[in-house]
């Protein structure tokens, strides 16, 4: 017993486990911490309304869009903990995105014009729906400063596409799916050409320069975005904006409003009054409303024409086959929001003190009763607003979004000017309540809060503006994203989260318990294809193929090796490695760097990945592993040998016996001693119903596998002993035994995990 509990000691400290340390009396009171702090008890109350105790989880899952760094940003919700950065549409290093052949193949996806773009302005994500309610199975997330729509995958939270859209340069109304996420909305916002690289003057404005509404038909079942099935719907150079797809009884249309429909050209330099003046000098704008069903239909029918390669819908098409109408609204609208009932229109003008609620019915009685007020200056019927105005309520200064409650009728509107979130009834028209918050607020965002089953509990502010929210770190502020409880009648503030990475606009938030993520990746996946890799191998089957001046390793990784830990080229060769992950234990991810070749991957648990240089430099570079994955992480490693053209190896020098019997059999007694811990561990796990738990079911089957290489080491050590050969029997005896900690540290792990989740005895 006493040799085990010095084993294990040395064990845990090998695995660099430390026992918790024991917890000190806190000597101050919750009113000595109050005193100190200067809290309030509304502080407090807040407080325990966000704080997640460790081990414990948050109840919804945010996706913020990450502005111009291209990312998204996860946070958990009421914690305000960001869990996750995923890289969009610009690389990012930790997660290999941009480094591995197969993410350069999505990002390259995003190439316009054969233009590697390395930045985004990603704003408004939207998570997949089924039946209008959110399912958690996709991401989208779009591109305003690039025209670029991704689609990322929540079953391990990875972008796998990216689509250019081939006739917008800039676009802003996306992503918005289609209740049954048949489409992803993206809309046009500063009208140009629709033709490639095509050069009209200023002056052909109104003739010659267009908006639209594009349609990127979604296939679920290959989870990507299919453009030769995609459509747009020409517009005129409106200045399109937000958009919203209809749901329930408005399901088969999309609304997206606009501005500039003054089609102003600015022009301060020549004397003509600048934009902002010119664009918003007339007191309404446009709604756009689209038959998108019908639009899709006329694509099948051939009425489209193709401009770059791209189904379009012309206007004069549109106007023909009445799959568009547009209808006024105040003053420089921002926000369209569709009611989660799909009835009502809500729609908000950053100029306008009001917001107007449009009625659906109205819009189509409208519609079949051919009554229209107008038509605009390309022929495109103009129904009064008067004709479908439901209600207008005065809400206060810049309203921009809106967002739904659980609560039937209850919405709450955000207003940029004012700094304040107003809670409001589109039923009967009331102002509820109302509250401050830090500064500037653009868009807001309530739990499922644009499905057609909002989830109510926490409504967060995504503010423009911090300035003295947080500790000063320069002129570059981060954004405030605060925490407001909506559930009782008054909204409370709860916390205020710095963000930051880019400006993020938009962010949505899911119940987390839809969301399933895997934990590993079948081994030898390629997870931007979700197919097998062809570069995968099987432990043991690790080889490297010479083919002219291409080298191609074929390697993998477990902890702590990576298989060939050498890899010798001549310059100028192209080197090809692909690594698989072996690991299959949770949280077990490998990184792969080889210095100063800008190389760095991330293989998860059974990932594999390709990477791809040329060995365009003679000398010596080290390759290592970038995730401390283990006790012997640092020791991950290997060399790039980089060899001049022709060149010949100089005789070996012989190596200096440094270990004697004495050390041998330091190490015979070191790993009869840790296979008593490890026969105890096995004891434990075996004797409850471990296989209940299928994450412990991988952690002992990794465990297997590193105790499966152990009779081949020590046969090694076995023969080199008999033959004298203590150095090498020395170096082979310490290799079982990093099998052995290896194993041990998954068993281990494995024991705390059933001992935590109510592992029961069970009879042999
Ligand atoms: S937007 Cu309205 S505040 Cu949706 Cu680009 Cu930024
Ligand atoms: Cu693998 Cu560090």
């Amino acid at each position: 017993m006493r040799t085990y509990a010095r084993v294990f000691g040395t064990l845990l400290i090998v695995l660099g486990v430390t026992a918790a340390a024991g917890m000190a009396v806190s000597a101050e009171s919750l009113q000595d911490v109050m005193k100190r702090r200067e809290l309030t008890q509304q502080d407090l109350l807040a407080a325990a309304k966000t704080y997640v105790p460790s081990g414990k989880r948050d109840e919804f899952l945010g996706f913020s869009s990450g502005g111009q760094s291209g990312q998204v940003i996860v946070y958990g919700i009421p914690s305000m903990r960001i869990v996750k950065y995923i890289g969009v549409f610009t690389p990012e290093p930790w997660q290999g995105y941009g480094f591995d052949e197969s993410s350069k193949v999505v990002l390259d996806g995003g190439k316009v014009d054969g233009k590697t773009i390395t930045w985004g302005d990603s704003h408004h994500p939207a998570i997949s729906e089924t039946n209008g309610q959110y399912d958690g199975q996709f991401l989208f997330i779009n591109d305003k400063g690039n025209s670029r729509m991704a689609v990322i995958d929540l079953r391990d939270f990875e972008t796998k596409q990216i689509v250019a859209n081939p006739i917008f340069k800039s676009e802003h109304g996306g992503a918005f799916v289609t209740p049954n996420t048949d489409y992803v909305i993206e809309t046009a916002q500063y009208p140009t050409p629709l033709e490639n690289k095509k050069f009209y003057p200023l002056e052909q404005f109104n003739d010659k320069y267009r908006g639209g509404v594009t349609y990127w038909k979604f296939d679920r079942t290959a989870g990507r975005i299919q453009p030769q099935n995609s459509f747009t719907v020409e517009l005129p150079p409106y200045s399109q904006d937000l958009s919203d797809a209809g749901k329930g009884p408005s399901d088969g249309w999309s609304f997206t409003n606009s501005f500039c429909t003054e089609r102003y050209v600015g022009g301060i330099e020549k004397g003509r009054p600048p934009y902002e003046a010119g664009c918003s000098a007339k007191d309404t704008d446009y709604l756009h409303v689209i038959n998108w069903r019908k639009a899709a239909e006329l694509v099948a029918q051939g009425k489209a024409r193709k401009i770059n390669g791209h189904n379009v819908i012309p206007l004069e098409t549109a106007v023909k086959e009445g799959i568009l109408f547009l209808i006024p609204e105040p003053k420089s609208p921002h926000g369209v929001d569709v009611t989660p009932d799909g009835k009502l229109i809500i729609i908000a003008g950053k100029l306008d003190t009001h917001v107007s609620v449009f009625s659906f019915d109205k819009i189509q009685a409208a519609i079949r009763a051919r009554k229209f007020e107008s038509r605009d200056a390309y022929g495109i019927p103009v129904i009064a607003m008067s004709d479908v105005m439901q209600l207008q309520v005065q809400l206060g200064l810049g309203p921009l979004h809106t967002q739904y409650d659980s609560k039937p009728c209850i919405a709450y509107t955000s207003l940029y000017v004012d700094s304040q979130v107003a809670k409001w009834n589109y039923c009967d028209g009331k102002v509820l309540d109302k509250i401050s918050v830090q500064y500037n607020i653009g868009h807001l965002m309530t739990m499922e809060g644009d499905s057609a089953d909002p989830k109510g509990h926490y409504l967060v502010a995504l503010n423009k503006l911090a300035i003295d929210r947080f500790t000063p770190v320069g002129p570059l502020h981060p954004q405030n994203h605060q925490l407001i409880d909506i559930s009782g009648d008054k909204m409370e503030l709860l916390y205020d989260m710095p963000l930051p990475l880019g400006e993020p606009h938009y962010a949505v938030a899911i119940a987390a318990s839809k969301l399933k993520p895997a934990i590993r990746y079948k081994v030898g996946t390629d997870s931007r294809t979700d197919k097998p890799h062809p570069g995968a191998v099987k432990a043991g089957e690790e080889h490297t193929v010479r083919k002219g001046a291409r080298v191609e390793v074929f390697g993998t990784l477990i902890r702590s090796h990576i298989t060939p830990e050498t890899i010798e080229v001549e310059v100028g060769d192209e080197v090809v490695i692909n690594l698989t992950s072996l690991e299959r234990a949770e949280d077990e991810t490998h990184g792969f760097a080889v210095s100063t070749y800008n190389i760095q991957a991330s293989i998860e648990p059974g990932k594999t990945v390709q990477v791809k240089f040329k060995a365009d430099k003679e000398g010596v570079y080290p390759y290592y592993c970038t995730e401390f994955c283990s006790a012997l992480h640092l020791e991950m490693q290997g060399y790039l040998l980089v060899k001049p053209k022709g060149y010949k190896a100089v005789k070996a020098v012989a190596e200096v016996a440094v270990y004697t019997k004495v050390d041998y059999d330091k190490e015979l007694k070191k790993i009869a001693d840790t296979q008593a811990v490890i026969d105890s561990v096995v004891g434990y796990i075996t004797s409850v119903n471990y296989k209940d738990f299928p994450d412990v079911v991988a952690m002992v089957d990794d465990a297997f596998d590193q105790a499966g290489k152990i009779p081949a080491a020590k046969a090694k050590h076995d023969e080199a002993a008999k033959r004298g050969d203590f150095q090498n029997a020395t170096l082979w005896a310490e290799q079982v035994w990093q099998y052995q900690v290896k194993t041990a540290d998954l068993g281990l792990r494995a024991k705390t995990y059933l001992e935590q989740n109510g592992a029961k005895k069970v009879s042999k």
